[in-house]
């Protein structure tokens, strides 16, 4: 391997990530800031990167205030009770009110949105609209690009570390990454830094193994970077013990809110039986949450899963049934049904497409397969984890404000989609839109702080030097053993992966521990955590594509590691049917409808939790 040139990028504000929210965030930092140099770190290249790499079927937050159908008041009382009781109502009224113009925005650039006669817009459900979205990711990307210029977009370059200030370990100062093509370490020197990594797949053992390895439903490519680049460097986390367990179709992790609220379909178990109308007294058991209308995602996950656990599955999504209706007999309406059920899975999970055709299933004819799938740690969709932002200074009450919308507890260092904590049900235009609400917030930072922060020039060549360590440690040590594989003196990337996802599954509540943990078993977990942190030192690459797959898996583990700590900090089961704590079964609002927070410290090693209040600002849930 060829010992890597160096390249240093200076410039005003720096966004790592170009997915939905980094695309958003530099179309307006150049709005704003049309003075400033805006530079994009992506690992991959924009056009396809990210969680709509592969396209979308819906636009899931749409508020259509236009046509009257909801305000970002409705929207907070729905998103607070999706989440039983917990959500920043400020964050999720910022993304309500300014979501539908992104839209509108995205619709202009050439996004197609499904259309009645009328000319108004289509919907499946209260906030969702179906689109042809097989390109939204290029549509969103074209005018990021173009916004900032192709000379300032730095791709296929993968960000492992943030760095702070020389001065003020509480100030952001820039980023450290390295060239998956090619042998180049980079150092990002930025006066502002907006982090818009995505959320985490893989963290968890998925259900597909070996036969089905890389199927998981949310990107493959998602992997923790918000978490694992932030945690580090003490940015204060919230609502890490929360994650997101999706319903999907079996193997091919096709989503089902087309299925359920479009196409009007149900799933049975084996006996023919509903569950939402079996196992409806449960929903009794959290008050008031259970009583939401639409019922809580988590609590239509744990009526399922009574199901499942009582051996009455396989459960079955009823596309058959709710087709025949659809279609009343005419071949011609059959004909579009069709069409439509294929092509909400060609849009967004082609693979699910590719397990109806290669299971002989034609869903007009024969139901389908569902499951809950494995965990997913993440902030925009039906999950909430991610940083502790300050909240629009219009709305935030001052526990939630501290001068720059979006802007993290590190000075200067902001954060959106994924990445933004106790805000969810953001999606594709929510993420966008939070994007683009950090980025003004930037600009009015830089303007206010003149500053350019002093980065430690030391401390950039130690991280350089660790970043392409497992380079050299597979060079030193590769004859040590018969198998490149298997070596006393390093860890290959795919096995340290293999072992973080075992501790998540057995330990923090995975699919095959029935979603079910306790503190004792955390405190396991943590411990067993904590030596592959130490083991991680020794990772092994044998090229710059295992480099990368190394610091994936470091940044996986933070978040493994942030999730145990906070699910044991939270000493009641908030949210059934995402995960059980054994030892505290119930909902506990009166002591704990608190968020839980940490910092981790690297001088000492050490995390910190606590709570922070949950304060009413639009709702009176
Ligand atoms: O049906 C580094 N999502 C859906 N949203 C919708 O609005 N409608 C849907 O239909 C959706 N569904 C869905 C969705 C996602 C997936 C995978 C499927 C189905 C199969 C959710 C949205 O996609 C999601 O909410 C947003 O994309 C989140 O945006 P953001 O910006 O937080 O994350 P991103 O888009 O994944 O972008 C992250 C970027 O960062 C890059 N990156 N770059 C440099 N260095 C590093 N270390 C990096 N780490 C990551 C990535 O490459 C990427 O560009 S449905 O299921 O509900
Ligand atoms: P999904 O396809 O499961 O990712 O869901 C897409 C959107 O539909 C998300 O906003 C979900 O919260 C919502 N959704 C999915 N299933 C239901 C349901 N049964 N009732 C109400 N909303 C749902």
């Amino acid at each position: 391997m060829a010992t890597p040139t160096v390249e240093t990028v200076e410039c005003d504000i720096l966004i790592i990530g170009g997915g939905m929210s980094g695309c958003g965030a530099a179309f307006e930092s150049k709005f704003w800031g049309s003075d400033l140099r805006v530079v994009i770190a992506e690992k991959a290249v924009i056009e396809r990167s990210g969680a709509t790499g592969e396209g979308l079927s819906a636009i899931n937050c749409y508020m259509g205030q236009r046509y009257g159908w909801n305000t970002p008041e409705d929207f907070v009382n729905y998103v607070v009770n999706d989440m039983m009781g917990l959500a920043r109502e400020d964050l999720v009224y910022d993304v309500g009110r300014h979501v539908d113009s992104s839209v509108h925005l995205l619709e202009e650039w050439g996004l197609p949105i499904w259309k009645k006669d009328d000319g108004s817009y289509e919907r499946i459900g209260r906030w969702q609209i179906p689109i042809h979205g097989e390109s939204i990711k290029p549509v969103t990307a074209e005018p990021a690009r173009k916004a900032v210029g192709q000379e300032n977009i730095y791709e296929r370059v993968s960000i492992t570390h943030l760095i702070t200030d020389a001065n003020d370990p509480n100030r952001i100062a820039g980023a450290v990454g390295f060239g998956v093509r090619e042998d180049k370490l980079y150092v990002f020197k930025a006066r502002a830094v907006i982090i818009t990594t995505g959320g985490a797949s893989n963290v968890f053992r998925p259900r597909s193994v070996n036969e089905g390895i890389g199927r998981t439903w949310y990107s493959v490519f998602a992997t923790g970077s918000a978490y694992g680049l932030m945690i580090p460097i003490g940015t204060e986390m919230t609502q890490m013990e929360h994650r997101f367990v999706p319903t999907r179709f079996k193997d091919g992790y096709g989503p089902v809110g087309m299925w359920f609220q479009y196409f009007h379909a149900r799933v049975t178990n084996a006996l023919g039986e509903d569950y939402t109308v079996t196992r409806d007294d449960e929903l009794d058991k959290f008050p008031p949450y259970g009583r939401a209308v639409p019922t809580p995602t988590p609590l239509r996950n744990h009526q399922m899963f009574l199901d499942i656990q009582a051996g009455l599955g396989p459960m079955y999504m009823r596309t058959e049934e709710a087709m025949q209706k659809l279609a009343e007999g005419d071949p011609e309406k059959m004909n579009k049904v069709r069409e439509e059920a294929w092509e909400d899975f060609l849009d967004m999970t082609i693979a699910q497409a590719l397990t109806w055709a290669s299971q002989n299933i034609e869903p007009e004819v024969t139901p389908s397969e569902v499951n809950l799938a494995e965990p997913y740690i993440m902030g925009s969709h039906s999950g909430e984890a991610g940083a502790w932002v300050s909240g629009p200074e219009d709305l935030a009450p001052p526990e939630y404000f501290w001068g720059y919308n979006k802007m993290t507890t590190i000075r200067g260092l902001f954060a959106a989609g994924d990445g933004v904590g106790a805000a969810p049900h953001k999606f594709s235009s929510g993420s966008f839109t939070e994007g683009r609400l950090a980025a003004k917030a930037a600009v009015n930072f830089i303007r206010d702080n003149g500053e350019t922060p002093t980065v430690n020039d030391e401390q950039v060549r130690q991280l350089h030097q660790s970043i392409w360590a497992p380079l050299d440690t597979f060079e030193t040590h590769k004859g040590a053993s018969t198998a490149e594989g298997v070596n006393p003196n390093y860890i290959t990337p795919s096995d340290a992966l293999v072992r973080l996802q075992k501790i998540m599954d057995e330990y923090a509540g995975g699919a095959s521990a029935w979603y079910t943990t306790n503190g004792p078993t955390l405190e396991r977990g943590i411990a067993l955590i904590e030596m592959l942190r130490e083991d991680l030192a020794h990772l092994g690459a044998r090229n710059r594509h295992e480099l990368l797959r190394c610091w994936e898996v470091v940044h996986r583990t933070w978040v493994g590691e942030a999730h145990m700590r906070h699910l044991l900090h939270r000493q009641e089961t908030r949210w059934p049917g995402y995960y059980y704590r054994a030892d505290y079964p119930n909902l506990d609002d009166a002591n704990w409808r608190v968020f839980v927070n940490s910092t981790f410290d690297a001088a000492s090693n050490k995390w910190n939790l606590r709570t922070r209040p949950y304060l009413n600002v639009v709702t009176s849930i």
